[in-house]
């Protein structure tokens, strides 16, 4: 199961390429617009004000409502890309920004907004990610979700999913979002930006899924998450915290009735265990900035950048489904190379209940 994307920020459209899907999973235009929606700009003024519709056409590997097996290509047309700022941003490098490493490697200059650097393109993945959802879902009765743990210094009082839906951070304790609006609000208005965490779990997901060595699972959902733009930081159950546990207090002990922890983030070894698998993703603070910063230009002569336009003053807001997304397809992919290696093999031992403890975040 292997995705591949196209499109540039401000070309004529964006889309994706979805290779290996098993055939006769339902899916159809209208089944994309939810998660679409969650990760899109514009809804909120804590976010770009760019507004795509992001509404997507089904090109190929779809047949009366189901996935045939050939490849599924969705596309989405860009209906909001203008700028001001080509001819200015053709000559000069932004402080913090890919557009100095993509000229670095491939001597070519496209100013037209982000290109492929852009959050934008983020959000074909969130749409390959529906038809592996919903095939999880379905298949296995694996549920992947995910919420914002923390924005700046901001961290959550509380976790309640049941409210991670119902304001514009996913964030988890109701009770602080009036404290994040005021602190967004005070952020754009200073012309700064700011990183964020995003906590992704998927729950149901069987013991076997992942390899021992290449392809483990964890690696595998590390490389899916530093894969998207901004990523600085991937952590895995207790993740750099386990650097000052003792092992009797990071060993996930068993019993018959279930796990009695989940430090490992439900992988050992670099396969499912049967818990949550948990994964935690630091957003780095958005590099297009309004207020004056140091840079070059294309002739190596200092600058002073100011970008503006429309951005995120903190894109970590919206990557929450990314997050989701990447988790979603990188577990369909180990659960079909499970299939295809053990087929009905596994459930050799005794199996042990997730338990109670899931390693909440
Ligand atoms: C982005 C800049 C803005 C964002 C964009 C990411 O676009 P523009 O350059 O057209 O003003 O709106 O994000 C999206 C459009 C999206 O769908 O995520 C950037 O510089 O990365």
């Amino acid at each position: 199961f292997r995705v591949t994307t196209f499109g540039e920020s401000h070309g004529p459209a964006i889309g994706c390429v979805i290779d290996g899907c098993p055939p006769g999973i339902a899916i159809a235009a209208e089944d994309f617009a939810g998660d679409l929606a969650r990760r899109a700009t514009g809804r909120t003024r804590h976010t770009s004000a760019r507004h795509e519709s992001d509404t997507v056409e089904i090109l190929s590997g779809v047949y009366e409502g189901s996935t045939t097996g050939t490849p599924v290509a969705l596309l989405i047309r860009n209906t909001d890309a203008r700028s001001k700022d080509y001819d200015r941003i053709a000559r000069q490098f932004r402080p913090g920004h890919a557009d100095y490493t993509y000229w670095q490697k491939y001597g070519v200059r496209d100013p037209r907004g982000g290109g492929r650097s852009s959050a934008r393109e983020t959000t074909m993945r969130v749409a390959a990610a529906v038809v592996a959802k919903r095939w999880l879902r379905e298949r296995h009765g694996v549920v992947v979700r995910g919420h914002l743990a923390q924005i700046g210094e901001i961290v959550p009082s509380a976790h309640d999913w049941s409210v991670v839906e119902d304001n514009a951070f996913f964030w988890p304790d109701a009770a602080q979002v009036p404290e994040l609006e005021t602190y967004m609000d005070a952020l754009r208005k200073s012309g700064d930006s700011v990183g964020a965490r995003v906590t992704v779990v998927a729950d149901g997901v069987p013991p076997g899924w992942g390899e021992p060595v290449y392809g483990k699972l964890d690696a595998d959902i590390a490389a899916a998450m530093m894969s998207i733009n901004a990523v600085k930081g991937v952590e895995i159950g207790d993740g750099f915290a386990s650097v000052a546990q003792r092992g009797t207090a990071h060993r996930d002990e068993m019993s018959a009735g279930g796990f009695l922890s989940n430090h490992a983030g439900g992988i050992l070894g670099g396969i499912s265990t049967g818990q949550r698998i948990l994964a935690s993703v630091a957003f780095k603070p958005t590099s297009s900035l309004r207020l004056p910063g140091r840079g070059l230009d294309i002739d190596g002569e200092a600058v002073e950048v100011v970008t503006t336009g429309r951005h995120d003053p903190c894109v970590g807001i919206r990557a929450t489904p990314i997050c989701e997304a990447m988790l979603a397809l990188v577990l369909m992919d180990q659960a079909l190379r499970h299939r295809a290696q053990c087929g009905d093999v596994g459930e050799v031992a005794p199996r042990i209940p997730a338990g109670a403890a899931q390693g909440e975040s």
